[in-house]
């Protein structure tokens, strides 16, 4: 038996969307996914929650619908209520769940925050198309021993949805990871900058192939993604967090190799690295590293309700 407010919209399964969304993706009006990794596992509390209610906010100022999406209970939601919101920022038994765990946290009745990779495959099921976080994951620097890469890069390759994201976590091998972008078959554009930025810092020091200057460029390309078919791979925005809002490049590359050493000496693996890594980095700058992160989220969130926008009205004929 299913109760009445479990049915789930047509086509969509096993998903809940919010009233919110539901209505905006029927209307075609501007959508924006939000994860509910850097929420649950990549900010301290309480200011996580505060950060996720402001999220929400932003991609409402910038005129779209803002889906943040997690599994609570067994059931994967597109857009979270109020208590939902706070669920996923106070509930400290929440997993982190990657597109791999989506099933067995659905048939096993569990809870968890979804990642990048969770989070693009749930949006592009429920039809959304356009998805900000903080930095993607990726090849990690003890690649060759370890084998870490984050699933985000596979789950990319194969989703067609639109990441807004400042780069890749500068904890990562980056050089690595935009090999691996490209062996994928993932296009990469600049936003505004020839560089791929590096997260906390404006640049990482590495070149990208193409440039865009404004949303509707990039949604311009969404669409000739469709038009030219293939492979379902997503298109990652890689925009900069401002230079005045950047972390002290020099801070920053102390206070990092500090965290790996201690990750290494800790023997944190797998799952746990990027949380400890990152709150490692947020302790030992006293903050400076959690206001340059979220100063590139908030940024990233601005620049996906815009794409949003520009994705509506090329759909609805008045792009
Ligand atoms: N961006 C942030 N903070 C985060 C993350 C991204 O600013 O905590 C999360 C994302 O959910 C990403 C995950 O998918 O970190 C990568 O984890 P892993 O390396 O274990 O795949
Ligand atoms: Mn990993």
């Amino acid at each position: 038996m299913t109760e009445p407010s479990a049915t789930p919209a047509a086509g969509s399964g096993p998903l809940r969307l919010s009233p919110e969304v539901a209505d905006a993706l029927a209307a075609g009006a501007p959508v924006v996914a939000l994860e509910s990794t850097i929420i649950a596992h990549g900010l301290p509390r309480p200011r996580n929650l505060q950060v996720a209610r402001e999220l929400e906010e932003a991609v409402r100022a910038g005129g779209a619908v803002p889906a943040t999406i997690a599994v609570l209970d067994g059931v994967p939601h597109i857009g979270l209520d109020k208590d939902g919101l706070e669920r996923i920022a106070e509930d400290r038994s929440l997993r982190k769940l990657g597109f791999r765990e989506l099933a067995p946290a659905v048939a096993g009745r569990a809870s968890g925050a979804t990642t990048v990779s969770g989070t693009a495959f749930l949006a592009a099921r429920a039809g959304i198309r356009v998805f900000a976080t903080g930095g993607l994951g990726g090849v990690h620097r003890d690649w060759t021993t370890s084998q870490d890469e984050s699933a985000d890069l596979g789950l990319l390759a194969r989703t067609r949805i639109t990441v807004v994201c400042a780069g890749v976590k500068s904890i990562l091998d980056v050089p690595a990871t935009l090999e691996r972008l490209e062996t994928l078959g993932v296009a990469v554009l600049g936003y505004r900058t020839g560089e791929f930025p590096g997260f906390y810092l404006t640049g990482s020091g590495q070149p990208v192939g193409w440039t865009v200057q404004d949303a509707a460029e990039v949604a311009a390309m969404m669409q000739a993604q469709d038009a030219l078919g293939g492979p379902e791979s997503a298109l990652v925005v890689a925009n900069p967090v401002p230079p005045a809002e950047q972390l002290d490049p020099a801070l920053h590359d102390r206070v990092l190799a500090e965290a790996l050493a201690a990750a290494d000496r800790a023997g944190v693996r797998g799952q746990a690295i990027t949380p400890f890594l990152l709150a490692h980095l947020t302790e030992h700058t006293r903050g400076a590293s959690l206001e340059a992160n979220l100063a590139a989220v908030r940024g990233n969130v601005r620049l996906a309700a815009e794409i949003a926008g520009r994705w509506a009205d090329l759909r609805s004929g008045r792009g």
